[in-house]
Parts: C-alpha cells; structure tokens; sequence
C-alpha cells in the first residue's frame, strides 16, 4: 500500500498540536517500513516477531504518558491514543504488544511501585530490553476476575505464589509479569514476577485464528518464592487491575480505528478500481452505502476518542466513559472489518489485502479487556447504579 488516505471527515487534525501530527507521522513512517511489509506473513506463520519489541521502544511506543524520569515519553494522552491508533492500522497484534507493555505493565509499576521497583523495571521495560506481561484473567475467571484463585502467603522472609493464569499477552516471551493475587485475607495484591524464579512457566497458546502475530500464553506459579520487595506497595484490591484496564482500554478505543481505518481505505481504493458490469464496484448505489456508513463510523468513532483523550488528560474521564468508547469503537471496526471484506469479494479472505486479518484479530479485541456485553453492564450500572453482573 503506498498511498495512505487518513479519513478525517470533520477535520479533526486542526485539534491536534504540531507535536501529535509529528508522533503520527512518525509511527505512520514506521508501521509503513517495519510492520506492513511483513505482518500478513508474520500472521500466517503465527510467528510473533521478538526483534520488534526494542524497535518499538527505540521508538517510543512503551508507556508514552508514563516520565521521562523512568525513561517514558511524558507526553499526553492524545499522543499515546495516536500512537495506538498508528500501530493497530498495521495489525491489532502489534498494538497489543505495545499497549500491554505500556498501560498493563508499566502503568501499575509506574502508579503503584516503590521507587527502587520503577528505576529497576522502567527505564529497561521503555527501551524494549525487557517485555512484560499483565495476569489477571484465570481459566475460570475471565470476565470476573474477582473470583480469582491465584494466591500468595507470607512465609516471612519471602511470598510463595500458586495457581494460574490464562490468555496472557506476551507471556511467553516475557521477561517479568505483573501478576494479580489474593493474600491469605483475599485483598488482590500485585507482584512482579519475574523469569526464572523456581516453579514459574510461560506455557504458549497454539491454534489461535486471531492475533496471530502476538504471542498468548499461560502463567503457572507452583510454590513460586517472590521477594517481599516484588509487591507493589501503593494499592491493593480488584480496583487497582481495574485501573489499568482503564488507561489499556482507552488505548484501545484509537487502536480499534486505526484497523477500521486502513480496512476503509483499503475498501474504497479496491472499490474504485474493481471493474463489473463495465463500471467501477464504487459506482453502485449498495457499494456506496457501505463506503458512506465506513466513513461515518470511522468520524463518530474519532470524535469520541479525542474528547476522551482531553478528559484523560484533564483526569476527569471516568470508567463508564472508557467503556463506552472501547465498546462503540471495537464493534464499529469489526462492522467495518466485515463489510470491507464483502467489497473486495473473493480477494477479501486472501493475504494480498489486510481485510480478513483486521477482522479475525478484532474478534479478540471485542472480547478482551472487557467482552462487548460487559462494557454494556458497566454501561447499565452507570445509567441505573443498579450492577446487572450476577
Ligand atoms: P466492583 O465491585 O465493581 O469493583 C471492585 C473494586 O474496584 C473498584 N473499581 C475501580 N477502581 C478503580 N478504577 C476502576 N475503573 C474501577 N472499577 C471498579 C470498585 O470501587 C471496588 O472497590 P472496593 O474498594 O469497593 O473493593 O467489581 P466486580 O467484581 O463487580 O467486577 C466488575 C466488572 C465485571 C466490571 C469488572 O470485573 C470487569 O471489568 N471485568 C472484565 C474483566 C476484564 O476486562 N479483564 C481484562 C483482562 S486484561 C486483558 O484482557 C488484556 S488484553 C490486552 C491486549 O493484548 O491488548
Ligand atoms: P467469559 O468471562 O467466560 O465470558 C464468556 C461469555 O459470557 C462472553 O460473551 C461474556 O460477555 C459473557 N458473560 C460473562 N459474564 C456475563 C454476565 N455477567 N452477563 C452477561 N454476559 C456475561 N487477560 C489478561 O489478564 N491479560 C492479557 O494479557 C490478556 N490477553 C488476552 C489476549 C487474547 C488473544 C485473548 C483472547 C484474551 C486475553 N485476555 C487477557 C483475557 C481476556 O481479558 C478475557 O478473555 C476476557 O476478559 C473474557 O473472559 P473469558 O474469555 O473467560 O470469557
């Protein structure tokens, strides 16, 4: 693809600054050289491609709101929704990459850590040297984790750590893991765990259909001794996951548009090029519709995300906010995902065009981070302040 048509319908560019569209054109640059070119074979070998773990953070994709102190980008948060929107327009496996290792790991080291815990893990976990992982979901408790069973004891001088978790980005080439647990009281707690303390593994997830450039996998701890200096000091309790859930899927309602994004672009050059019955594919009323309803989607969708990205960086934006956008805003591209795939006809489910990868791996995005129905009861709980969840 050489031509990049950005949709921006009401000319939301003119809210940016000069620095977000320097962030965008750079990453834009990148995801163009290092991921494009080779995702679609990456994906179909499901072969997760380590080497761009330092690219991304030579590049400043790791925790872009997180300080410069620590080695972070200390930029806002229309920045970092930007750089989530750039990479996911290359592959959503990609994005989640980046977005586990800067809001599910480095946030929580970053809110909740000591000081010797951020300047052990930060600055290498910025610059790509280490890749992390977030645990939160078990086999048996996915969308709700406060069931959890992973749980720790204090043996005095150290934790001993069991139980397991399931479906965890990144896991299994995972340098250290943010790991939540119960205490002996069931107060959630986080640890990081880190590879190669004894009775750790990373087991990996095969036979996915759906982010296949990213690596899934499993957290076993059996009798695990984690240093009491391990855990992280500044909150406990299930709130303390679910604040970094907010700041992820905040990053996911922009990563979810840059799929949509490129399936539109992708959608509409096809269109205009694809001759039947003598004409262009665009010229029919019916293939119209679905170009017409893309782009309105795709505008909504942006309009949400940068008076979101303000709130967050004002600190106003609230959970039901959140949840509200990464809803919306995943089932809009997998929509889009979808009727792209209809335009471009036989083509569409070949590697030749990114259709058909966008629209399997944002099959995981609308069940991760909070299912599509989930974000509807925190929506429900919301609007009645009645939870609908049990
Ligand atoms: P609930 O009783 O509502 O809350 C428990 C405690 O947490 C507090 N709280 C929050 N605190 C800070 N920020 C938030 N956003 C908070 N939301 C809730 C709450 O006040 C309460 O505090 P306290 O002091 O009273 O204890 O919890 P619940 O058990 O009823 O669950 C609510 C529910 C279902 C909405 C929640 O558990 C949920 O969001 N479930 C979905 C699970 C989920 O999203 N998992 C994601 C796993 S990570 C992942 O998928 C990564 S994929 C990444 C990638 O590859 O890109
Ligand atoms: P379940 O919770 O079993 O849900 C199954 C169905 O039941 C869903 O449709 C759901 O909406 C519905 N349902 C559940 N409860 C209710 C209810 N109360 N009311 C109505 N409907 C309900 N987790 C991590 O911790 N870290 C990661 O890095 C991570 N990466 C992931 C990567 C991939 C590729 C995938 C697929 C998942 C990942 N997850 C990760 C896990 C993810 O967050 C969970 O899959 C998700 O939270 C849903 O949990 P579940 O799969 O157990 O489904």
């Amino acid at each position: 693809q050489d031509v990049y048509d950005h949709p921006d319908f009401y000319a939301i560019d003119d809210l940016l600054t000069a620095e977000h569209k320097l962030i965008r054109s750079s990453i834009r640059d990148f995801v163009k050289k290092e991921i494009t070119p080779y995702v679609e074979d990456w994906a179909q070998r499901a072969h997760f491609p380590y080497e761009i773990v330092k690219k991304f953070g030579d590049i400043g994709a790791f925790g872009p709101t997180v300080s410069e102190q620590y080695g972070g980008g200390g930029l806002d948060y229309i920045s970092y929704g930007i750089i989530m929107q750039e990479i996911e327009r290359g592959d959503s496996g990609m994005r989640s990459t980046a977005s586990v290792q800067g809001s599910l790991v480095m946030y929580p080291i970053y809110k909740f850590g000591s000081e010797a815990q951020k300047k052990k893990y930060l600055p290498k976990l910025a610059s790509g040297e280490w890749l992390g992982c977030f645990g939160l979901t078990e086999p048996d408790h996915g969308s709700n984790p406060g069931g959890m069973v992973t749980n720790f004891k204090d043996m005095g001088d150290h934790y001993l750590l069991n139980g397991a978790k399931m479906w965890i980005s990144n896991s299994p080439r995972a340098d250290i893991a943010v790991v939540w647990a119960k205490n002996e009281e069931g107060r959630v707690h986080g640890l990081v765990v880190e590879r190669g303390m004894e009775g750790f593994s990373t087991p990996e997830t095969h036979g996915k259909w759906s982010l296949r450039a990213s690596a899934t996998g499993e957290l076993v701890f059996d009798n695990v001794k984690v240093p009491k200096e391990n855990l992280l000091p500044g909150k406990s309790g299930l709130g303390a996951p679910l604040m970094c859930l907010d700041s992820a899927r905040y990053g996911i309602a922009w990563g979810a548009i840059g799929a949509a994004m490129d399936c539109y672009d992708s959608a509409r050059r096809y269109a205009l090029e694809r001759i039947q019955f003598g004409k262009p594919i665009a010229s029919f009323q019916l293939v119209q519709k679905k170009l017409a309803e893309m782009l309105s989607e795709i505008t909504k969708a942006q309009l949400l995300n940068w008076r979101l990205g303000t709130l967050m960086n004002e600190g106003k934006a609230t959970t039901a906010q959140i949840s509200l956008a990464k809803r919306n805003n995943v089932h809009v591209a997998l929509e889009i995902a979808r009727e792209a795939r209809q335009i471009h006809g036989g083509m569409g489910i070949t590697g030749e065009y990114p259709i058909m990868r966008h629209m399997m791996n944002l099959e995981s995005v609308v069940t991760y981070e909070g299912t599509h129905d989930i974000h509807l009861l925190i929506l429900g709980n919301n609007i009645t302040g009645i939870p609908a969840f049990f």
